[in-house]
């Protein structure tokens, strides 16, 4: 039997929590011989909430699940951990403004940076999942300096998928034969879905579109604000398809992403594309071996540049409303 992997969920008594932990200990993450030991913190409010998870937890009687730590304690969460999904986050309450709700959660990143910084294990892969995920990644490895950088992403994968299955649904093609999808910058509505690479058997989906105004009069914001339609239909936001995504991307981080395709992953920028080091930006990537890579040389036209531009200023703006309390 192989040695349990410690996966670390915070804000697990959440939605998304519920729609993620019964699938990672059912082995749909790490795969069906993989034991694995969940770390579930959330705030102190919250325990008992989470202790009813646990119960189903023990309830489903799965036979990877080998031991669960709950606690209210970043330091406890992730200690010796091999991945930590960081979901909990502070939500946007009546009337707190944009930038209360950016210093709200960039405490709370602090905190939790420092304590990954202490106690995860040096090959730590960290997800960002909690709103604004780009900007609390970013604060996340600020507070974590012995931590590899490459050690962090940010969650762009639903984005991703969303992108993925508005294209099958309009080609009336298998979401699996559509490859090389891009979502470009922040997840938020300023992200900018790029159809000019994605390929259906081997041909550029765009050439297939016989109505092209559909690209930006349908396709770039419906994928932009697909949240907020969740949220108007269910009545609360995205948890499943979160839960799937989170899911897809720690799978293929972990065990290599697909030949001939690449996904989108929020990941350190390092001047690809002109976008300059210093947030945490939606980029193409491939992954091998545990460690994602930027894909380099694609071509992109001026109006893409724009757009491109436009949702890194976004995440210069979170980065700069936060910047006082980011370390030295
Ligand atoms: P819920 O409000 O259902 O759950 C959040 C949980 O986090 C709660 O149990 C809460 O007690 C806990 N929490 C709050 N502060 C915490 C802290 N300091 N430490 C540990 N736990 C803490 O939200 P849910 O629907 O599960 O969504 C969680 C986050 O994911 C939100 O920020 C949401 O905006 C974000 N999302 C991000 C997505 C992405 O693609 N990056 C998509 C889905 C989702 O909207």
């Amino acid at each position: 039997m192989k040695p349990p992997v410690r996966v670390a969920i915070t804000g697990a008594a959440g939605q998304i929590g519920y729609n993620l932990l019964f699938r990672i200990a059912a082995g749909d993450m790490l795969g069906n011989d993989q034991p694995i030991i969940l770390h579930l913190l959330d705030i102190a409010a919250a325990q008992h909430i989470l202790n009813g998870v646990v119960m189903e937890l023990h309830d489903c009687a799965f036979p990877l699940l080998m031991d669960i730590v709950t606690t209210d304690d970043p330091l406890i969460a992730f200690t010796d951990i091999d991945i930590a999904i960081l979901v909990g986050a502070r939500p946007r309450a009546k009337g707190m403004e944009r930038k209360d709700l950016l210093s709200a959660n960039a405490e709370i990143f602090s905190i939790q940076g420092k304590a990954l910084n202490q106690a995860a294990n040096r090959n730590v892969k960290v997800l960002v999942v909690g709103n604004p995920a780009n900007t609390n990644a970013y604060i996340t490895l600020k507070n974590a300096p012995d931590l590899p950088i490459k050690c962090f992403s940010a969650m762009l994968r639903l984005d991703h998928n969303r992108a993925l299955s508005q294209i099958a649904l309009k080609l009336g093609q298998p979401v699996s034969k559509i490859k090389k999808m891009i979502i470009w910058g922040n997840h938020s509505s300023t992200q900018f879905p790029d159809l000019s690479h994605a390929e259906i058997d081997g041909k550029k989906i765009l050439s297939l579109i016989e109505d092209q105004s559909w690209v930006e009069a349908y396709f770039i914001p419906t994928v932009q604000n697909r949240g907020t339609a969740i949220i108007e239909a269910r009545g609360s936001s995205s948890a499943a398809s979160a839960a799937n995504a989170i899911i897809n991307h720690i799978q293929d981080w972990c065990f290599d992403t697909k030949k001939d395709d690449w996904v989108t992953m929020g990941i350190p920028s390092d001047g690809s594309y002109d976008i300059p080091e210093g947030v945490i930006y939606g980029f193409p990537a491939t992954c091998q071996a545990g460690t994602y890579h930027i894909v380099q040389g694609l071509e992109i036209n001026n109006i893409a540049k724009l757009k491109m531009f436009a949702t890194y200023q976004e995440l210069l703006e979170e980065k700069n409303a936060i910047k006082h309390l980011l370390p030295r």
